[in-house]
């Protein structure tokens, strides 16, 4: 006898930011790149500030390194128009 699996996505069971996947007979909450922390409802997920957490310079000499939400990006100093996105791994939808 088949089963019709239910998508329990649909009500939103995982926490803020969070990325809920539906498999059969469940679902499984999890955090998008570019986000960290605990995916349940209690806690929910959070930007990672990659211009603060890296270990190594992420941005290269005399630029300024802008934190976004899901990811980061790269911009020279004001007075210069170059905008260079390097880093963006989840559109959020927010
Ligand atoms: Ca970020």
């Amino acid at each position: 006898m088949k089963k019709t699996d239910v998508d329990e996505c649909r009500a939103n069971p995982c926490g803020s930011g969070a990325l809920c996947t539906n498999i059969p007979g469940a679902y499984e909450c999890s955090c998008p790149a570019g986000y960290k922390g605990n995916p349940t409802p209690e806690d929910g997920c959070v930007d990672i500030d990659e211009c603060t957490t890296s270990l190594t310079p992420i941005c290269g000499v005399k630029s300024n390194c802008v934190n976004t939400p899901g990811g980061y990006f790269c911009q020279c100093p004001s007075g210069k128009h170059s905008l260079y996105k390097v880093h963006q791994n989840y559109n959020s939808k927010l």
